[in-house]
Order: C-alpha cells, then sequence, then structure tokens
C-alpha cells in the first residue's frame, strides 16, 4: 500500500486506476518557489516521508506553453485558481503557435531508501474553447486532434497523459526491482 500525499481528486482517481493500492492522504506539504517540478517534488517527497511512516508518493505537474515560453509552468496551480482556462485562452487569442504540453514528476520514498522520481509528458494544443466537463483543471483547454482532454474518460486520458507516463514508469521500477 502506497500512500498518496495530493489534495487534488482529480489526480488521485487518475493514480488509483495504476496502483491499485493507494491511498489519498491530503495533509499538504511544503511546495518551495523552484524552477523545475524535480526540485519540487524532491524536496516535497523528503519531507512527507518524515511525516508518514510506510511507502509515500507526491506528484508535481504543470503545463507549458511555449508560446509563453513555457508558462505557467510551474505556476500552473496557482495560474488555474486566479485567472484560469479563461485566462489562459485570452493570453492566447492572437497567438498562432498552440503548442502546449503538461510535464509530470512523480516522487517516491519508502524507510531506507533514497527518493526516486519518474517523469512524463504528453504534447498537445490550446484550444480556442474550453471543451468538456470529464477530467480536472486545464483539460478542457487542451487538445490532442479535435478532442480535449476535458472531453476524455479517466481510462481514455490514461492511454496518453503525462501522469500515467511518470506513474507507470514508478510501477515498472518498483516491481522490477529485487525483493529485499
Ligand atoms: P497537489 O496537492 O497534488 O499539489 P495540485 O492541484 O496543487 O495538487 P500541482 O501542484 O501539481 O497540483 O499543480 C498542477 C496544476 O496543473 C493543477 O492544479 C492543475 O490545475 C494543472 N494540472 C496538472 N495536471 C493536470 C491534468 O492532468 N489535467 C489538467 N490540469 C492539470
Amino acid at each position: 500500500m502506497i500512500y498518496f500525499v495530493t489534495s487534488n481528486r482529480g489526480k488521485f482517481a487518475e493514480a488509483r486506476e495504476i496502483f491499485e493500492d493507494l491511498e489519498m492522504r491530503n495533509i499538504g506539504y511544503t511546495e518551495i518557489q523552484a524552477d523545475t517540478l524535480e526540485e519540487v517534488a524532491d524536496f516535497g517527497i523528503r519531507e512527507v516521508a518524515r511525516r508518514l511512516e510506510g511507502p509515500v508518493m507526491i506528484e508535481d505537474a504543470g503545463l507549458f506553453i511555449p508560446a509563453l515560453k513555457g508558462f505557467p509552468g510551474v505556476y500552473s496551480a496557482y495560474v488555474q485558481k486566479t485567472v484560469g482556462n479563461q485566462g489562459i485562452l485570452k493570453l492566447m487569442s492572437e497567438e498562432t503557435d498552440r503548442r502546449a504540453f503538461f510535464r509530470s514528476v512523480v516522487a517516491y520514498a519508502e524507510p531506507g531508501l533514497e527518493p526516486v522520481t519518474f517523469e512524463g509528458e504528453v504534447h498537445g494544443r490550446i484550444g480556442f474553447e474550453e471543451r468538456g466537463n470529464l477530467g480536472f483543471g486545464y483539460d478542457p483547454i487542451f487538445y490532442l486532434g479535435n478532442r480535449s482532454l476535458g472531453e476524455m474518460e479517466i481510462d481514455e486520458k490514461n492511454c496518453i497523459s503525462h501522469r500515467s507516463a511518470s506513474m507507470n514508469a514508478l510501477k515498472a521500477w518498483l516491481s522490477s526491482r529485487p525483493e529485499p
């Protein structure tokens, strides 16, 4: 059993489809202001591992838009809470380069183990309108082909997403290491 420390139910629902034995713990941790998701995740997992006994996992994710020099990136949670999807659509309204990608870094620790991290990405485009009410966060404005992630059920999103890539990499690592 792994404790997944997160405040985000959408993330947990997706992770739950990958790891059967997962428990959500909404206990918070320090999200440092840093330039990369790796730094945020590495600092966070060390704090979580000190506070919770047993296997623990956190995940830090963000939306990166090259035309906006990578914004909102490590500020994705704050931007989502403040200006939201409509704010991003407004910033992008005159922009022809619509490329965007999500990045996920998952960090895992257990007693006696130096924390490990795994990453995943999915590349798509920012649409011109919000579509769909599935998923969470930026899903309704992030398009793959002519559909948004907001129009995809979890199992479909999990075939392509940044989060499924990082978490499946962790899962593969966990099952491939020799028994202690
Ligand atoms: P934690 O408690 O796990 O930190 P959080 O929602 O604050 O939950 P992050 O710090 O990783 O998560 O912030 C990333 C933000 O980027 C998040 O709030 C979402 O708005 C957005 N985001 C991340 N993954 C996403 C996804 O798969 N689809 C849509 N938006 C996503």
